[in-house]
């Protein structure tokens, strides 16, 4: 285990938490009880260590802004502080400093199960600190209990024309909760700044509790003539989930568990993590906050590209007259994809420079439960032969898969073919991720964000004085 360095007060506080052994452990078991005042305990020693932290080094510079990074999309550029999660170009994610294959060995896993729960990851996430098994039943169980979703949420998921996106249906859901919110009620009676993070956890809580319901509620109303499915008592969210949309299947909910686990969070500059912490920076609560999260995500350069990876194959297929494709074939609608002026979904990223261990975790998902799979296959061959292709062209900075290249074809393995839904998987595992971030953003009091702009103009003038002062 990688915990012999700590490189800062979360993983100070994981140490600690290891070397101490048993009791340590039953402590922690006996917190399990309630992981608000466990949160409450730890948040609060960090927000002052780290309020020290920038006082005591205010003016440490952390990098420079170039021109090309304010026209580039602020790639590479030090904005913005997330705990729950860091992104290494080469390596991939780190949850609180442990990677996927790490987190498959070291999360708990449900009874007969392999893959971690999810619950584990947002206690992780959330507190910095490895859940125990007992801290994820607690949570499971925290989750049901609040997992009730208000009747006039399902009335405007109904009021949508057939033809809405679920990604419309869903945001526009997470709105509808609003009228829930904790933070909201509170701040509008009065409430001190200190106990902002309180109904922040709350209203955190009771939405990831109820996006299951809300999103298999979508699922069952487009594709099922809104014959819906009541939830099941005493499990955990994944299969609860699986059971909604109407699988109940031992794979199926190992599947949702990998799926809602790798999906939750990719450091905090991510479109939907930036989306919902700016939105949140200005104090809006967290069914505001998340669904515009939602709204970035459903852009097809960031989550709506697991849908539109299915949808490229689809057309594929559709221009050969069906079949599987051979190699060659693929190379030539690779080709032909780019000469339209297309991209080729699934590929690339702005920060990775590796194949994403996500698209490696559900390739060994694949290779495990669905080896012989026909559109497994496909996705192999074009993981063959895409990279290649990319890499010859000079202003592609990664040529290598992403998580979107490989979801849509376990889903639909298991009959979830309806592609235009795949985003919305992805969307409620993203809940978990920039929910605890929200949560400790609220709790360390950060301030409302608002970064400078500039006009061309500007520039120009910047550049004609430089070149002066250079004479
Ligand atoms: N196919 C074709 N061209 C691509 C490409 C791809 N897969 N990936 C990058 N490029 C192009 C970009 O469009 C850009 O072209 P222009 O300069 O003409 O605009 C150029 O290469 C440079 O791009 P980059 O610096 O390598 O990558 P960016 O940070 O600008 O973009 C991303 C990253 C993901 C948007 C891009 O790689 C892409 O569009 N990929 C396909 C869509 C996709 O799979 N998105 C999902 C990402 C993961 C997620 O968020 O869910």
């Amino acid at each position: 285990m990688k915990l012999k360095s700590a490189k800062n007060y979360w993983e100070m506080e994981q140490l600690n938490h290891y070397t101490c052994g048993n009791i340590k452990n039953s402590a922690l078991q006996s917190m399990s009880l309630s992981l608000k005042s466990l949160f409450s305990e730890k948040i609060t020693t960090y927000a002052a260590e780290t309020k020290q932290l920038v006082a005591d080094n205010a003016n440490l510079k952390l990098g420079e802004i170039t021109l090309s990074q304010v026209f580039g999309g602020m790639k590479g550029m030090v904005g913005m502080i997330t705990e729950t999660s860091k992104l290494d170009p080469e390596e991939g994610i780190r949850f609180r400093g442990y990677s996927i294959p790490e987190l498959k060995n070291l999360l708990p896993k449900a009874e007969n199960g392999n893959e971690p729960l999810p619950e584990g990851i947002f206690f992780l996430m959330l507190t910095g600190i490895l859940p125990t098994e007992e801290d994820v039943k607690f949570l499971s169980a925290e989750w049901e209990k609040r997992s009730v979703v208000p009747d006039h949420v399902f009335k405007v998921i109904d009021a949508m024309p057939a033809h809405a996106h679920p990604m419309t249906q869903l945001s526009a859901a997470v709105l509808a909760l609003e009228t829930e919110s904790e933070f909201a009620s509170k701040y509008e009676k009065g409430l001190n700044k200190k106990d902002y993070w309180d109904p922040m956890f709350e209203d955190s809580m009771n939405l990831i509790a109820r996006l299951p319901r809300v999103a298999s509620y979508i699922y069952r109303k487009c594709y099922f003539n809104n014959n819906q499915i009541e939830p099941l008592k005493g499990a955990d969210w994944s299969s609860n989930f699986a059971h909604m949309m109407g699988f109940d299947n031992h794979e199926v909910s190992e599947l949702m568990r990998l799926y809602l686990t790798i999906h939750a969070d990719h450091e905090g500059g991510n479109v939907s993590a930036h989306a919902t912490h700016l939105v949140g920076s200005a104090l809006s609560d967290a069914y505001f906050s998340f669904s515009a999260g939602l709204n970035g995500l459903a852009g097809p350069l960031h989550g709506l590209a697991n849908q539109e990876v299915i949808r490229w194959i689809l057309d594929l297929q559709k221009e050969l007259g069906g079949g599987a494709p051979s190699k060659e074939q693929i190379v030539q609608f690779v080709h032909k994809t780019l000469s339209e002026g297309k991209v080729i979904p699934g590929y690339g990223h702005a920060v990775l420079r590796k194949t994403d261990p996500r698209f490696t975790a559900q390739m060994e998902f694949a290779k495990k439960y669905m080896p012989d799979d026909d559109i497994c296959s496909i996705i192999w061959n074009i993981y063959d032969v895409v990279p290649e292709i990319l890499s010859t062209i000079k202003k592609i900075q990664n040529p290598w898969p992403n998580v979107d290249a490989h979801s849509g074809a376990l889903l639909i393995h298991y009959g979830i073919k309806q592609y235009d839904f795949f985003t919305v998987l992805f969307g409620v595992s993203r809940s978990l991720g920039v929910l605890a971030q929200l949560t400790i953003s609220r709790a360390m009091g950060l301030p409302i964000e608002r970064p400078g702009s500039i006009t061309s103009t500007w520039i120009k003038n910047k550049v004609a004085s430089t070149q002066i002062s250079e004479k």
